[in-house]
Order: C-alpha cells, then structure tokens, then sequence
C-alpha cells in the first residue's frame, strides 16, 4: 500500500473504528468477541488510544474502568470479570480473588503500559480532571512493581500470562521445572475458538492452571507466594515498558505540578536492572530466570523494547536493521533463526502490531526516525493486507488468532494508519 491509497486508507480507518465499536461493552473493550470476552489490561489500554484517535470521552472512560479495579495494594489485575462468561478459561471461579480487589478479576497483573497512554491522551486533552485523578492510581500501581516484582533492576513475572507474551521461550526453563501435579481436571475453552497449532500447549496450560491454584491457595498475598516462588523470569519486555512508563508518568507528574523524585529513583534502579539482562552470548536483552540465574537465549520482539525504555543501544539498532532486512513481516516475535521458531505458535514466532507499536514509539522517541517510519509503514502494509487479526506469521504476512481485533485496529488507528497523528 502506498500513501497514495487514499481511499483503501479511509476504507480501514472506517473498519479500524468499527471493530473498537463493536468489541465495545459499554464503557470497557473486550480484545475480541468469543476467545477473549472480559476485559483485559494491557489491550485495553491500547483500546483507549485507539478511541482517542475519534472520541477522546470514551478513550479516558476506558482508562477509568480499568483502575476501577485497582487492589488497595496498588496491583491492577490483568483480567476484570465484569460480566460473566462461559466462553472464557480460567474465569473468576477459578482465580478465586474475592475479597482482595473492588471487582471479581485475575491475582496477577499485565505489562503496565498505561501511564504512557495515559501521557499521550493528556497530552491531547490538557486540563481533563481525568488525568489528575488518575495519577495516584498509576503512581500507587509502579510502587506495587518495584516493591513485588524487582530484583536487581529488574522486573520479573510469576505467571507467563503477566508478561502478556504467554508461550515466549523466555519462560521455558522455569516453567519445564514445574512438576504440575494435582491440577484440577479443566476444559481449555481457546481451542473451541482458535485452531490448536496457534495456541500454547497442553503442558503450558497445565502449568499456566497448577500456578493460578497455587496463587488462590495462598490467597493472592503476595508475601506469602514470595516464599519459595516456583517461577520468576526477569523480563525485558516488562522492564522495559516500565521504564517508559515510569518517564511518562513523570512528565505528567510534573505537568500537573507533583513531585516526582520517587519516580526518578525508579528509572535509575530500573536502568541497571536492564544492564543484568543484557546476554551476551546473543547480543540482546534476554529473559533470565531468577531460580538458576540461566539466560532463555532468545531475541525477542521484547529484546527491541530498550527504545520504549529510554535506552538508547548502538548495538540493538544494528541488529534491528538486519532483521528489517531479513523478515518479511517484522517484527517476529521469535528471530526466525532460533531452532523454537514458529511461524504460526503464538509468542513463539508471529508478530504482533501492538508489539511493532511500542518498539516504533520507543525508536521514534530516542530519535531513531528512519526505524520507525520503516516499522510503521511495514506494520500498514501488513494490516492492509491481512486485516486485524490478533497476529499475523511474520514470513507469509498470513493472519493468525482471533480476528476483528481491538488492539490491531487501535494500532492502525493511533499509530500505523498514514493518517494517524496520536504517534
Ligand atoms: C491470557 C488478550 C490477551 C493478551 C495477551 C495474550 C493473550 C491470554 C490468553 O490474550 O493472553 O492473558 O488466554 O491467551 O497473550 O497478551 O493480553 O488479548
């Protein structure tokens, strides 16, 4: 597609805002209907920049109904149960949350990309007593990281889920080192809506279930799963996306006139967390699990999140260049190289617009503007070509997952569409 397209590019921006629309709930965007019907953190977040490309009301109304349910320990849990659903596995019944949060959710969280959607709405929509309000509740929300899920600088996860990247090789030592015994007898519900060869596997699944029992049996205190925590992976893609976050949420702090020194701690600690998860055997940030100290020896799309961090790496850019010249559909979320690749499994190979997003924002603010044109014209040529599929296979361009979409359709709308001006 080129930008002369101009009525393919209006013909998309329509469809980009009728997915949002339709995969609305009323105040809350489900990711798709069917696979996924509650709403989920990070995609949701995403959604509301996507709203704020057409309706800034609704976009800040998203952003509410997330921190609606905040924990009082500051936790915002990755999955809020608004309404019950069949069609989705593990739902509340199995979390077994009641009584640590204000709705029935998830006892895990989700990469906190909120505070720099949150930056660039109010950077729309100065003076909105919205972001005011909502500064504590993202402040309250990076204490909870830095107090819960550092180590080192880093932030580790304790369920793959709370990386967003489920089945990442990241996660394959720790989560091999699991003996998943006991786990309830339980009937996938993903596999009833998306062909088996894209998802994780039964043994992922049985040890994604054998961890969330363990979380509800400890009742979601976080001290007492702390205490002899069977899986903790340092991730670059969470420690990056806080980073940037936390330099958000700063600006915003200071725009609203707050203090912000607290913040400013942060990002050093978080700085030399993410020099510990520089392997050099590959020459990229790698996910490191805390229990043996061992790299996953991955490059991941998450490895290319140092820019969205603020961390501006000669040698990330390199091998960036490469793989645009390499993958026909960057980014993958697996290097085609690794002997794990799979084009269609998930985290194990495709490529997610979302993913393309946050590395284009990071690359364009550390001023690395030829990248981020070139991955943002590429992620345009994809969606145009393949539609809003959840993730597409980075050698075909062919569409993966769910389809209609929420946060590919955000995507276009904020960032890849020519006609896009919230990047
Ligand atoms: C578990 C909703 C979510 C995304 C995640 C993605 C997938 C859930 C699942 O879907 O995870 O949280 O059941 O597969 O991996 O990034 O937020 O789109």
């Amino acid at each position: 597609m080129t930008e002369c397209d101009l009525n393919d590019v209006q013909a998309l921006d329509a469809r980009a805002r009728e997915i949002l629309l339709l995969n609305d709930r009323g105040g809350y965007t489900v990711p798709t209907d069917g696979l996924y019907p509650y709403q989920w953190n990070w995609d949701s977040m995403v959604a509301a920049w996507g709203f704020a490309a057409f309706d800034l009301d609704r976009a800040w109304q998203e952003v509410e109904r997330l921190f609606s349910g905040q924990w009082p320990n500051g936790m915002v849990p990755h999955i809020l149960f608004h309404r019950p659903d069949p069609g989705y596995f593990p739902g509340p019944d199995v979390w077994g949350t009641a009584g640590r949060g204000p709705l029935p959710s998830s006892g895990i969280t989700q990469p906190p990309v909120a505070a720099s959607f949150v930056r660039r709405l109010w950077e729309k929509d100065r003076g909105r007593p919205e972001a005011e309000a909502l500064f504590e509740p993202l402040l309250a929300w990076h204490r909870w990281f830095m107090e819960w899920r550092c180590e080192g600088g880093a932030i580790f996860v304790t369920h793959p889920w709370e990386a967003g990247r489920d089945n990442a090789p990241d996660w394959d030592g720790a989560m091999a080192a699991i003996e998943p015994a006991g786990v309830q007898p339980y009937t996938r519900r993903d596999t009833a809506h998306v062909d088996a060869s894209m998802r994780p596997t039964r043994a992922d699944y049985d040890r994604y279930i054998w961890l969330v029992e363990r979380g509800r049996r400890l009742g979601w205190d976080e001290a007492a799963m702390a205490e002899g925590a069977p899986f903790r992976v340092a991730d670059p893609g969470m420690t990056f996306i806080l980073m940037g976050a936390c330099r958000d949420l700063a600006a915003l702090g200071r725009g609203l006139g707050r203090d912000v020194a607290e913040i400013g701690e942060w990002i050093g600690t978080l700085e030399r967390g993410a020099e510990s998860l520089w392997n050099p055997a590959i020459g990229a940030y790698d996910g490191r699990d805390l229990g043996t100290g061992a790299f996953a020896g991955a490059l991941t799309n998450a490895s290319y999140l140092c820019w969205l961090g603020g961390v501006d790496d000669e040698r990330m850019l390199a091998k960036f260049d490469g793989m645009l010249g390499r993958v026909p559909y960057p980014v993958a979320s697996l290097d085609p190289a690794d002997p794990r690749f799979d084009a269609r499994r998930y985290w194990r190979g495709p490529t997610w617009a979302i993913m393309n997003a946050l590395i284009g924002l990071g690359l364009a603010e550390m001023g690395h503007a030829a990248q981020a044109q070139a991955l943002r014209r590429r992620t345009a040529q994809l969606i145009a070509e393949h539609a809003f599929a959840e993730y597409f296979d980075p050698l075909t361009g062919a569409p993966a997952g769910g389809g209609t979409f929420t946060w590919t359709a955000a995507v276009w709308l904020a960032w890849a569409s020519p006609r896009a001006r919230g990047a």
